[in-house]
């Protein structure tokens, strides 16, 4: 038995992986292995003779299993010490300076007004690009007939033929994300919803995917004075100017009633763009206090509380801001446009720090 013993514990200490091991367990302590032949035995024994060589059966067959066990244990610790010298990765490492990609002007853009917004209270709301019908439209107060809902603006996801689940649209705006926040957070709420949103269209100024941003306000008692102020605020921090002028044009949304159009102050002298001076007006938004209709699909009481909302293109403000000429380019993904009109990235736009430079 000594030497069944000396010579499987040493067979367990040289194997050197699981497959090697397994053949061991089987010719020692397998169903046919060395040791159930000589458990075997016991039968022939005498009874005095079998109560010595039980016992000590079961315990070499107990302790080669123990060496077994260990030996499994030690492999797979040896494996994962391998795995973790072979791949070791020092995530102390500085960020490299070179330039390799840049920051999208619509990302960098988008991180601004976010910045911009942040510090007059506004959250980032986000919410999903497919969207049924109803939170695009009807929530919106656009009724069944409006024009915007015309197959040829809006894209319609596909559907089965006998699927008559609510038809499902590429977003043609950010609102329905406004519409999913008041039904999840209520009353009173500071939010803005930047994001990508598609309408079938293609020519020199509209591309069939650009992105928009739009701001809600909501509260007890919110008027346009409030919404003037905001819109103000931003105008002058996005441009990096001390002074602007706002015009106000009476303008007509569904969702919004009052609605205005914003136009900014501005001059084209030499071919670039001023703001806050000169005689020309650039309109860059629209707005207006939101419909209680809209208010009551959210499932706010619009006799209780009122709001103010906005909407403006994103591609549209960076092209202004950075004279970048094409909208088509924003998203042709060419590397030598992206490296001369995109940003360094390590560089967060803050308010504190600059917003851009
Ligand atoms: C605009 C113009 C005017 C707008 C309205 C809403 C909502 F969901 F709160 F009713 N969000 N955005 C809005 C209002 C958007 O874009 C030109």
């Amino acid at each position: 038995m000594d030497d069944l013993k000396q010579k499987y514990l040493a067979q367990v200490a040289d194997a050197g992986d699981e497959a090697a091991l397994e053949a061991i367990r089987l010719a020692a302590v397998g169903k046919k292995g060395e040791v159930a032949l000589k458990m075997r035995e016991l039968g022939r024994m005498t009874p005095e003779e079998r109560q010595v060589a039980g016992p000590a059966l079961n315990a070499l067959k107990d302790e080669i299993n123990a060496a077994l066990a260990a030996k499994k244990a030690a492999l797979a610790d040896a494996a994962l010490d391998a795995r973790l010298r072979e791949e070791w990765l020092d995530v102390t490492l500085p960020a490299r300076d070179r330039r390799q990609g840049t920051i999208h002007p619509i990302s960098q853009v988008t991180e601004e007004l976010t910045a911009i917004f942040a510090e007059m209270g506004f959250s980032v709301a986000e919410g999903p690009r497919i969207d049924t019908d109803w939170y695009n439209f009807d929530a919106l107060n656009i009724p069944g007939h409006h024009p915007a809902r015309a197959e040829m603006d809006t894209f319609y996801m596909h559907r089965a033929e006998g699927d008559n689940r609510p038809p499902h649209v590429l977003r043609t705006h950010t609102s329905p994300v406004q519409i999913r926040s008041m039904e999840k957070m209520g009353a009173p709420l500071r939010i803005i919803c930047p994001g990508g949103v598609y309408r079938a269209d293609y020519d020199q100024t509209h591309t069939p995917m650009f992105h928009q941003v739009e701001g809600l306000a909501i509260d007890r008692d919110i008027s346009m004075a409030h919404l003037k102020w905001v819109l103000e605020e931003f105008v002058k921090a996005y441009f990096e100017v001390d002074g602007v002028d706002l015009r106000f044009r009476a303008s007509h949304f569904p969702f919004t009633e009052p609605s205005a159009e914003v136009d900014i102050r501005c001059s084209w002298e030499g071919g670039t763009l001023k703001v806050g001076e000169g005689d020309d007006w650039l309109e860059i938004l629209g707005s207006g206090m939101v419909h209680p209709n809209v208010l009551k699909a959210g499932g706010i009481d619009p006799d209780q509380w009122q709001g103010f909302a906005f909407g403006m293109g994103i591609d549209r403000i960076a092209m202004l801001k950075y004279g970048i000429p094409d909208l088509r380019a924003f998203f042709d993904s060419d590397l030598r446009w992206l490296r001369h009109y995109g940003f360094a990235s390590l560089d967060q736009p803050t308010l504190h720090g600059g917003l851009s430079r």
